[in-house]
């Protein structure tokens, strides 16, 4: 057995709450961590930067309902997946995030030490929901338990914690302790009781799912058509009702036509959403009563006033709720209706995305039609994804679109991708982006090719930055900084041991989305746009 010391207090600790994957880079200072993972059994994934480190924690976190954890060194290495704490704060995500730092004593200090960093807790704490500088072997154990009842308890978040390099180094005894998991809290009964009234006596309810619903699919379904009423998503609800059921509308909350049926609708019953303006693009929940259904008192009046509050779990809650609404006697009437209802609203919703997005429609179904049912498909920032993957890529379940609508940062997509390929190894996982989304994270290319990954990476690619040369266009400005040198990237795949192809064609994507599932390494395939 290895010596124990504060890095086994930490390592120990993450395998006890059933951590086999990490993604991250070694260092001088986190050796201590990395000495102790093999023997835990914990796999260390090695991407090229931290920022995809933390972006493949995202979506490992996705697809396998874990936490995913990352491990950096100090310093710079912290700093740089900055970008994917926001982000799993922004899209409410659990991600542990682990670092070194300059050792007790030395806090703020300015000796000029490797990595010197003026206050890395202090810093983090400001962009994740907390970071702890842990002060002993002890204490790091503690704080990796913390981490983990944290995000059992209620809205996931990221943390970090910050090991000191003596507490790294200085002996440990303990064991690793593991939290009872809490029961899911529920309201109380007088505003379950309100909140059942309202919904049946309702002419059209609607029901809106964010993230916050992604656990609670079965309790949707029966709710929706215990009501008879559609069920809008935002693009992080995206799935929670199969978006082939009758009554699903797709992730189209930002669109204006479903804004307008919000407004003529009496009951909304809002599960897990913030309603931010990242998914309503400036405009509104405008229906009489809302009902808004949240683990986290904060939102319970975000963005939209709520007539009816219920804090607490979403599956849980909405089982209670479903308790108190009765089956509506057998009426294939109503129940057509609704069908009815939908079916009309998604035939505008499919009439204003094509508007905006149809130019991406052909790519995304050549992609979709390659793809198993079960499959997941990666975005990223890129048009293709916001007016494209997002309406056209239909979804069956929570995990099977992966995107950061709030944060919407470039450079997502590869990683993740490569963390949800790593998280369900059966499960066929592909990306869509952009050429300037590709070349946030291009080096990951790398990763995915040393982790033996069929992964098709489909990249369309009009060298530049064409969503914001579109908005430069619409304010009058004469495009700058945003037609951009694209290297040959099927070349540059191939340099680095992928595949790289051209695809002549929209269709043509499909049949090499086929090849590239069934090879041993992943390949770009690059469409011209
Ligand atoms: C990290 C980061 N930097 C800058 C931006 C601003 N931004 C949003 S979209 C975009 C262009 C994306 O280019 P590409 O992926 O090629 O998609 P396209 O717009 O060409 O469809 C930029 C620069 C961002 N979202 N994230
Ligand atoms: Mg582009």
């Amino acid at each position: 057995m290895s010596y124990r010391n504060g890095g086994a207090a930490i390592v120990e600790s993450l395998a006890a709450h059933g951590v086999d994957v990490i993604f991250g880079i070694p260092g001088t200072h986190n050796l201590e961590l990395y000495r102790h993972l093999r023997s835990a059994g914990i796999r260390a994934v090695t991407t090229r930067h931290e920022q995809g480190a933390g972006y493949a924690a995202d979506g490992y976190h996705q697809v396998s309902g874990k936490p995913g954890v990352v491990i950096t060194t100090s310093g710079p290495a912290l700093f740089n997946v900055a970008a994917a704490a926001g982000t799993a704060w922004a899209e409410s995500r659990a991600m542990l995030i682990i670092a070194p730092g300059l050792p007790t004593g030395t806090d703020g200090g300015d000796a000029g030490q490797l990595h010197e960093t003026k206050d890395s807790s202090g810093a983090f704490d400001r962009i994740v929901a907390w970071s702890r500088r842990v002060r002993t072997a002890d204490d790091a154990a503690a704080a990796v338990t913390d981490a983990f009842a944290f995000f059992a308890a209620g809205r996931p978040r990221p943390v970090h914690i910050e090991v000191p390099l003596d507490v790294l180094e200085q002996p440990w005894t303990g064991t690793p302790f593991v939290a009872a998991r809490p029961a899911p809290a529920t309201p109380d009964d007088d505003g379950v009781r309100d909140a059942a009234t309202a919904l049946s006596d309702a002419d059209r309810p609607v029901i809106v799912a964010g993230g916050g619903a992604r656990r609670a699919i079965g309790e949707i379904r029966r709710l929706a058509e215990r009501l008879g009423a559609p069920v809008v998503t935002t693009t992080n609800g995206k799935g929670v009702l199969p978006e082939d059921h009758p009554l699903a509308i797709g992730a189209a909350i930002r669109l204006r036509c479903v804004q307008k049926h919000l407004a003529a609708s009496d009951v909304v019953l809002v599960v897990g959403s913030e309603l931010g303006d990242s998914e309503l693009w400036g405009g509104s929940v405008d229906t009489p009563t809302v009902i808004r259904l949240d683990i986290d008192p904060g939102q319970l009046d975000k963005n939209r006033v709520g007539q009816l509050h219920l804090c607490g779990d979403a599956a849980a809650t909405l089982a209670r709720l479903l308790d108190r609404i009765a089956a509506p006697a057998p009426d294939p009437g109503a129940v057509r209706g609704a069908a009815e209802r939908a079916a009309g609203l998604r035939e505008l919703c499919h009439a204003e995305a094509v508007a905006d997005g149809g130019r991406w429609q052909p790519v995304v179904d050549a992609v979709r039609r390659a793809l198993p049912a079960g499959s997941s498909l990666v975005g990223d920032s890129s048009q293709v994804t916001y007016f494209g993957s997002a309406h056209f890529f239909g979804a069956d379940k929570p995990g099977e679109f992966l995107y950061m609508a709030g944060f919407a940062t470039l450079g997502y997509g590869l990683p993740a991708a490569i963390g949800a390929k790593l998280a369900d190894p059966d499960r066929a996982v592909a990306v869509l982006l952009g050429d300037g989304a590709l070349m946030f994270s291009v080096q990951e290319i790398v990763t995915a090719v040393e982790q033996r990954l069929p992964l098709p990476i489909v990249v369309v690619d009009n060298s530049g930055y064409a969503e914001i040369k579109d908005q430069q266009a619409r304010r009058g400005i004469a495009p700058i900084g945003v037609d951009l040198v694209t290297p040959d990237l099927p070349a540059l795949a191939r340099a680095c041991g992928a595949y790289g192809v051209q695809a002549a064609q929209a269709a043509d994507v499909a049949e090499l989305v086929r090849d590239a599932l069934s090879a041993d390494r992943p390949t770009l395939i690059r469409l011209a746009c």
